[in-house]
C-alpha cells in the first residue's frame, strides 16, 4: 500500500522579538556581476522604488574612489549614464526620498583624499543635480542622514570636520528640498560614524552609536521624530562606529551589522531593534566587517549588506533552516506489501535528506530505497519493519528532523486477527472475500480479487 502521511501540520520560522539570541541563517553570498563587487569603505546606497533597483555611489578602494554612479537590478550591476556625477568620494551622506513623484536621492559631503567635501546633490534617478547655493551641515564626513517620511524632510545628523577631521558636531540638519536648516535639538552628544535608519512602522529616525572623539565609541540608541530627539537605550550593541544599519521591511525592525570595536577589531555580530529593545541576532562570521552599508531591497525583499572591508555583496537570510511536513503521526505496515513514508520541506538552497529507523540511519538496499530522498520505500516489509522513523533535513541554514512516524506492523495472513497464522485464518479469509471485506486483500494491488487468495496462500506460508 502506498501510503503518504496525511497530517496537516507545519512547523514555523521559530522567532520573534524579544527572544534571545534568534537562530538565523545569516548573510549569504550574492552572486553578482558587474564591478562595483570589490572592496569599497564607506559606499552609500539607497533603494530607487520607482527604477526597483538599488543605487551606489562612492567609496573608497586602496586605488582611490571609483567614479560613476551604479544600479543593482538583483542579478548584474550596470553603470547609469548620468550626464554629471559628483565628484567621487567615500564617507558622504545619501539618503532617499521614496515616491514616484517626489523621488529624491540627496547627497552631502564625505571625504576625498584627505579633503572634506561640502557639497549638495540631488539624483532624480537618471541625473544629478549640484546645490552650489546651499550651505550645509558642519559635519562634512561620516555623518548619517535618512528621509523622515513623517516629517516629509531629510534629516542629517552629526559628522566629522576641521583640521584634523577628528573635530565632530552634533548637529541636526533639515533639507528642505532647496536648503539647509540648522534645527534646535538637543540630543546625542557630538559624534561621527554613526548610524541612522528610517522607521517607518515606528515613524522616527532611528540613531546608534558612533565615534565621540575623545571619549570613544559609543553605545546609545535615540529616535527622532517630530518632538525632537529621544534616548530610547543604552543597552544592547557593544560601543561600535563604523557599522551598517537599516529598516527591514519584511521584518519590520531595524537591524545593524558590524562596525569597529574599541578594541579597533571588527565585529560580527547582527542585532536587530523593534523600537524598544535590541536583540542579538547572531554573531555571524565569517564576515566581520566596517565600513559597510546595508539597504533594503524591496524589488527582492531582501536586506542588503555590501562594501567595507570584506568584498562581496551579502543577503540576510533569516530562516531558522528547513520548514518540515508532517512532523510526525502514525502509520501501520501491512506485511509483506510495501511501506512508503513521504515528507515534504522548504528550506534555503538545495535540500539533502536523511531517514533514521528508531535513530538508526538507514541506507538503500534489500527492501530499502529512497533511504536520502523525500520518499522512503520499504519493499517488501516484514514482522521487523515496525519502529519510529524520522528524516533529518539540511538546508543552507542548518540540519532539522521531522517528527518520529511511529510505524505498527499487521501481519496480512492473520486475517482473524489473532495474532498467528493459524488455520482459522482460511476461514476468515474466505468470509472475508465473499464480504468483499479489504481484509481479504493480499497481494498488495489495492482491491479483492480471486488471485488475493494465492497471495494468502503464501503470505501464511511466510508465517506471522
Ligand atoms: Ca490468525
Ligand atoms: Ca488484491
Amino acid at each position: 500500500m502506498n501510503r503518504l502521511l496525511a497530517i496537516a501540520a507545519y512547523v514555523g520560522i521559530g522567532f520573534g522579538a524579544g527572544s534571545s539570541t534568534a537562530q538565523v541563517c545569516g548573510w549569504e553570498a550574492v552572486t553578482q556581476t558587474g564591478t562595483p563587487g570589490g572592496p569599497r569603505l564607506n559606499p552609500r546606497v539607497v533603494y530607487d522604488s520607482t527604477a526597483s533597483v538599488v543605487i551606489l555611489f562612492g567609496g573608497g578602494t586602496t586605488g582611490g574612489y571609483p567614479a560613476g554612479t551604479w544600479a543593482w537590478n538583483g542579478t548584474a550591476w550596470s553603470q547609469i549614464p548620468t550626464t554629471t556625477d559628483p565628484i567621487a568620494r567615500n564617507g558622504h551622506a545619501m539618503a532617499l526620498r521614496p515616491g514616484d513623484a517626489t523621488q529624491t536621492i540627496l547627497l552631502y559631503g564625505g571625504e576625498r583624499f584627505g579633503s572634506f567635501l561640502s557639497d549638495t546633490w540631488s539624483f532624480d534617478g537618471n541625473d544629478w543635480t549640484h546645490h552650489a547655493s546651499a550651505v550645509g551641515p558642519p559635519g562634512h564626513r561620516l555623518a548619517d542622514m535618512v528621509f523622515h517620511e513623517a516629517l516629509g524632510v531629510f534629516v542629517h545628523f552629526g559628522g566629522g570636520a576641521g583640521p584634523s577631521g577628528n573635530t565632530a558636531f552634533a548637529d541636526t540638519y533639515h533639507w528642505d528640498g532647496q536648503f539647509w536648516n540648522a534645527v534646535f535639538a538637543p540630543g546625542p552628544s557630538e559624534r561621527m560614524s554613526h548610524m541612522m535608519a528610517y522607521d517607518p512602522i515606528r515613524q522616527e529616525a532611528v540613531l546608534f552609536g558612533g565615534l565621540r572623539p575623545g571619549f570613544g565609541n559609543q553605545s546609545d540608541t535615540w529616535t527622532y521624530d517630530a518632538s525632537g530627539w529621544t534616548l530610547k537605550s543604552t543597552s544592547g550593541p557593544p560601543p561600535l562606529r563604523n557599522a551598517a544599519m537599516d529598516f527591514d521591511h519584511s521584518r519590520g525592525t531595524v537591524v545593524l551589522h558590524g562596525g569597529r570595536l574599541n578594541s579597533f577589531a571588527p565585529n560580527n555580530q547582527t542585532w536587530e531593534w523593534n523600537g524598544s529593545t535590541w536583540t542579538l541576532v547572531g554573531e555571524l562570521n565569517p564576515i566581520a566587517r566596517e565600513f559597510d552599508d546595508m539597504v533594503y531591497d524591496h524589488a527582492r525583499g531582501q536586506l542588503l549588506l555590501l562594501g567595507g572591508t570584506v568584498p562581496g555583496l551579502f543577503a540576510m537570510n533569516w530562516s531558522d533552516g528547513p520548514s518540515i511536513t508532517p512532523v510526525g503521526g502514525s502509520e501501520t505496515a501491512d506485511y509483506p506489501c510495501p511501506l512508503t513514508l513521504g515528507i515534504s520541506a522548504t528550506g534555503s538552497g538545495t535540500l539533502s535528506y536523511q531517514w533514521y529507523k528508531d535513530n538508526v540511519a538507514l541506507t538503500d538496499g534489500g527492501a530499502i530505497t529512497g533511504a536520502q530522498t523525500p520518499t522512503l520505500t520499504i519493499n517488501p516489509t516484514d514482522a521487523l519493519t515496525g519502529g519510529g522513523y524520522r528524516c533529518e533535513i539540511t538546508d543552507t541554514c542548518t540540519t532539522k528532523s521531522s517528527g518520529t512516524i511511529l510505524v505498527n506492523t499487521r501481519c496480512l495472513a492473520d486475517v482473524n486477527g489473532n495474532g498467528v497464522a493459524d488455520p482459522g485464518d482460511y476461514t476468515a479469509w474466505i468470509n472475508a472475500f465473499n464480504n468483499n471485506d479489504s481484509a481479504a486483500e493480499q497481494n498488495c494491488d489495492g482491491t479483492v480479487t480471486p488471485t488475493d487468495f494465492t497471495a494468502w496462500i503464501a503470505n501464511f506460508n511466510a508465517g506471522c
